[in-house]
This record gives structure tokens, sequence and C-alpha cells, in this order.
């Protein structure tokens, strides 16, 4: 219903206040709410439910709701609002919150709440809401009980446009807002006071500046670059050294691409690029099989860099951390646009608060025209990719269900543009090794703020809404953080949605068998290797999926294509084990150490 159809006939101050608030909050680029059921909560899901522009989603698990909601805004790269009732309906939200704040995704936290006559005083279904989130959010603000008043029109547009733009604002993340309402919570009850008469109604606050303008516009500083000296002297400096090295960890904008691999091009510089990095595909600069021959002592010892600038957060590679350690007076320059001081291994040396893209093109502009280096330094590093990959693949071609080869197949099955979201513990690191990903554009995504094995399977449904049927969303996963998150599925079946899930079924943790706590037999199944046991196909049956086995690699071809393809839930399982799992990546780092030995890439 359109905003002074909803104003001219709100009987109820409430819904005036709330409807404000809804239509304020899309005016200010919230196109997705994601919504769950309760009473407290009714005026703002009826709001949004009558709201044209608005797409709702409904769930019926908070805590799957708010991965939901975090997956379509970090795939759409807009802020998406999240909706619950009173009492641990808001606690459920937490997990995928502290997510948000620590991977920069703009969520709009709305929470219904008792009035404060009915706080902490036994009535039911009221926790204290204050603050719920403590330092996992980037505000918290209280709404006024609703009045159908200017001065309260004029108050809810105003927070509706400040706390939109600071989920925005740089660094991105969840701010929260409260809402206590008093009964009668639905629409069509009479009020105390009647409201306003149109003729004395403040109409910008109550119907929304003309022209769908925000009733606030805010504007956003854009980081400032350092000065046009300080450029030149980096980009002297850069220049000077023969052993340059790039770093980029997970970035979900493509737009820092191009010019970085174009600096990288000018400098003679690799760029060691994470798989969540957006840039590992099509670039000769482009290194990404680094984390298996970054494990080998003779290549660390023998490649000594002189300068390292590190885009965003730590790649995921646990090998990449300790190469940077093993060259501590090696300068580290680290390029922090969100300013939240992405730099864990204390060895930096400098840090950039700054826009990536425009501190390359700056960097791109001071340095001299058209010099390409083509520097043994940077020969080295491909050629160490090149073989690497070479011995990988080949060896291998000799593996029956290899969890690693589900990557190497998947980056030759997956068509352009499909949102692949890779699950923690081992598929990441997996995809890190083995996704050597094709020349067209693979959009790669992980939960990897907190790296929980809790809330991925929404959070790849909330990424595979964000592209509704347009593109398809393939998630990898282990079997516990599928279980964990096993309601999540409700999603697909409520609204429908496109997932292909490559569920790798290890019967449990396969992760801990590749940590010291494996060498203490005695009670690591017990404690770390958590065997279920479970045959998940009825599970995925009830929420309308369809599962299917793979045993062989051509199977596993066939499921993916037919799930990528004919859309809807597909669940294609991949039974490994635990034990041999460990002795297959070991032996193939063995590999790689051969093969760079017989290529003379160490000596
Ligand atoms: C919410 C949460 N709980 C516990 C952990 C600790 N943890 C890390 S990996 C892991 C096992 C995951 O098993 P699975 O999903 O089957 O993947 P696999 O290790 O077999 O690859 C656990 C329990 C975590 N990261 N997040
Ligand atoms: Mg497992």
């Amino acid at each position: 219903m359109d905003i002074e159809i909803i104003m001219n006939t709100a009987k109820n101050p409430t819904y005036a206040y709330v409807g404000a608030f809804i239509d304020e909050i899309e005016r200010a680029g919230v196109q997705h709410i994601v919504v769950c059921p309760g009473s407290r909560s009714t005026p703002i899901a009826l709001c949004v439910a009558d709201h044209p522009r608005i797409q709702m989603w409904m769930h019926i698990d908070e805590r799957s709701a708010a991965f939901f909601a975090l997956g379509l805004a970090k795939r759409l790269h807009q802020p998406v609002a999240l909706v619950c009732t009173s009492g641990t309906a808001a606690a459920n939200f937490f997990p995928a919150i502290v997510e948000a704040r620590l991977t920069h995704v703009p969520l709009l936290v709305l929470t219904a709440d008792r009035p404060h006559e009915l706080r902490e005083n036994g009535a039911p279904q009221s926790i204290d809401q204050n603050r719920l989130y403590g330092t996992h959010v980037k505000w918290f603000a209280e709404a006024t009980l609703p009045e159908a008043t200017n001065a309260a029109m004029r108050f809810i547009r105003t927070l509706a446009d400040r706390a939109t733009a600071l989920t925005q604002a740089l660094p991105a993340g969840p701010v929260h807002l409260n809402f206590p309402f008093r009964e009668p919570l639905t629409p069509d009850t009479l009020p105390d006071q009647p409201l306003p008469p149109p003729s004395e109604r403040d109409t910008a606050a109550w119907y929304g500046r003309p022209d769908h303008q925000a009733y606030i516009r805010v504007q956003d500083t854009p980081l400032a670059l350092p000065t046009p000296l300080a450029i030149t002297e980096l980009a002297n400096r850069l220049q000077a050294v023969q052993h340059g090295l790039f770093i980029i960890g997970p970035y979900t904008d493509t737009a820092l691409r191009f010019p970085l691999v174009r600096l990288a091009e000018r400098l003679g510089y690799p760029i060691l690029a994470d798989p969540l990095s957006q840039m590992r595909h099509g670039q000769s600069h482009v290194i990404s099989s680094y984390d298996a021959f970054l494990r080998i002592e003779p290549f660390i010892q023998q490649t000594q860099p002189e300068l390292i600038v590190r885009f965003g957060a730590m790649p995921v590679s646990k090998p990449v951390l300790l190469y940077l350690k093993r060259y501590p007076d090696c300068p580290q320059i680290v390029v922090d646009e969100h300013g939240t001081w992405e730099e864990p291994t204390q060895l930096a040396s400098e840090m950039l608060h700054t826009d990536p893209i425009a501190l390359c093109e700056a960097l791109l502009s001071a340095l001299p025209a058209n010099e390409m280096r083509p520097l043994p330094w940077l020969a080295r590093w491909q050629e160490a990719e090149q073989v690497t990959r070479q011995a990988l693949q080949d060896a291998m071609q000799q593996e029956d269900l290899f969890e690693g080869r589900v990557f190497s197949e998947l980056a030759a099955l997956l068509p352009e543009n499909t949102t692949l979201y890779v699950g923690n513990s081992m598929p990441v690191r997996d995809l890190d090794t083995f996704f050597w990903q094709p020349t067209h554009p693979i959009y790669v995504l992980g939960n990897r703020g907190a790296n929980g094995i809790d809330g991925v399977i929404s959070s790849a449904l909330g990424a595979s809404a964000a592209t509704h049927h347009k593109t398809p969303t393939v998630l990898v996963i282990g079997d516990l953080s599928f279980l964990h998150d096993l309601n999540g599925l409700l999603a697909a079946h409520l609204h429908h949605l496109d997932l292909t899930i490559v569920l790798i079924n290890n019967d449990g943790g396969g992760i801990f068998s590749f940590l010291p706590q494996a060498s203490h037999p005695e009670h690591f199944e017990q404690v770390f290797g958590t065997p279920t046991g479970l045959n998940l196909r009825p599970a995925i049956e009830m929420y309308g999926g369809h599962f299917q086995q793979s045993v062989n690699w051509e199977q596993f071809r066939k499921a993916v294509t037919h799930g990528v393809t004919a859309g809807g839930l597909h669940v294609v399982e991949v039974t490994t084990e635990r034990t041999s799992n460990v002795q297959q990546h070991r032996q193939l780092w063995q590999v790689v150490e051969r093969a760079l030995r017989q290529a003379s890439v160490v000596q």
C-alpha cells in the first residue's frame, strides 16, 4: 500500500509512525527485509508486507534468518533489514551480527520490544534488549513509543536515514534499533488519541519528501588519498625494489581487480590472491596455488621479499602468515580501507587507511607510462604456480573421492557468474589450494569474519535470494556445518530458492585430523571427530530438496550440472574418510615439493 494511503487510513498511531519508518528506510536504500514471525513485531511486519517496493523474506528461525540477511546483503552490496519480536528471538540474531560486524556487512537490525512499563517486572517474553549486541553493532538506538505527531514523524524518519546510512558508512556493519510497542498492536484498533487531521501534518515528515527523496540525505565523505607527495614517494619505493609482492585478502567488491592487476603488471609484482578476493581468474600476475608451495621450506628460504603491500584482511592461508613471519624485517604496508586494523601479524611497518582503488589508480598515474617490468622474481612465482598446479592436477587424476578434487572439478564445471559459497573448516582451505578458476568470473563468498560453522546454509540461501533465479548459487559445506544449520533449508522451501549444495560428508570434523589433537587418539573421536553416522537424505527430502550421492567423479559432474541447470534445492553428497583425507593432502604437498625440485624452482 502507498504511504499516503497508510497515513490517511491509519487509525492506530503506531502504524503511522512505523509506516513512516519503513517508507523512509526504503528511500534510504533498503530493498529487502527479512522478517521473523511474532506478535510484538506486528506493526513492523505488516508495514513491511504492505510496502510495494520492499521484498519481504519470511523466515521462522531467527538464527538462520539473520544469516540469510547476511548472505543477501553480502551478495547485493546493499543494506538489508532484519525484524523479530521481543525476547530470545532477538538473542538468536547474535551470531550473524557478529559475522556482519567483522566482515563489514550492512545489516539494519530491528527488534520489537515491550514498552517500558513491562520491563524487568516479570512480564512475559521480556528480556533486556538495550545494547543487546554490545560492541558487535556500530550503533544502538531505541525508538520512542510510537506517536502520530509531527515531532515523532520527524524523529522516526531521521532515525531511519541515520541508521541506514550508518550501516554503509566505512566500516560498513550492523546497526541495532529497538522498538517498544504498546498494545493494541493491530492496525484497525481505534487509538486513545485521535490522529491529527491532514491539514495539521508536516507533509514531508508524514508522507516523505517529494520525488522519493530521503528525508535527510546523508553524504559520506570518501576516504582521503595520501597527499600527491606521499603517492609519488610510494610509487618510487614500489619501483625501486626487485622483489615486491602484493597480497590481497577476502574482498566482496570486484572493482579493485582491474587497477590492482594493472599496477602489478607495471611493477612486475606477483599478487597472492585469497580465494575470496574475487581476483583469482585470468591474469598471469595472480598467484593462486601459494597455499601449497609456501609450505616448502626451501621455497620460503630462497624467496625473500623486499617489500610487501597487503590489501584488506589476512588471507585464509596459514602458510602466507608463516611466510610473512619468516621475514619480519621486510617492510609491509597494509591498505586497510575499513580502518579496522586488519593487522594480526604485528609486523606491518605502515598502515594506510585509504581507498584501495583510488590508491592503485593514483600510483598508476605516478609511475612512468608503459613500462612493464618482466622480472626474474615474478617469473619465479609464476613458475612455482604453474608447476604446483600441474603437479596437483596430475596427482589428483589418480584420486578417488578426494575432498580437494571437489574444487578442481567445480572450477571446470561452474558456469559464468555462479556464486560459490564456501563453508568453513576444510572446504575453504581446499578451495584455497584446489580451486583454479577458469577465465570467466565466479563470485566466491564465505563467512571469514568469525569462521563459524553456523549459519552457512542460510548465508548461501541469502546469496541465492539476491540473484533470484538469474544466476546459479553453489555451496560447498562439511557435514557438521550442514547439520548445524539444517533448518536453514527451510528458506529454500519457503521461497523456492535455487541452491546446489555439495555436501562433503566425512562423518565428523575432518579438520581436527590435521591438528596436533589428532596425536591424542584416546578421546579424539569422542571430543573432536564427533561422528554422527546420520543418513541425511530424509532430512533433505523433508525440506523438498533432491538428494544425490556421488560415488565417482562422473556422477558428481552430472549431479552438479543437473542441480545448477534444473534450479531448486539439490544436495550432492560426496562421502569421504577423515584419516585418509589427511594422508592424501600430505602426499600432495610432497608431490608439489618434488615437482618444484625437479623443475629447479627450489634447490
Ligand atoms: C559455531 C562454531 N562452532 C564450533 C566451531 C569449531 N569447529 C571448527 S571446524 C569444526 C568441524 C567442522 O566439521 P565439518 O563441517 O564436517 O567440516 P570438516 O572439518 O569435516 O571439513 C568445528 C566444530 C566453529 N568454528 N564454529
Ligand atoms: Mg566433516
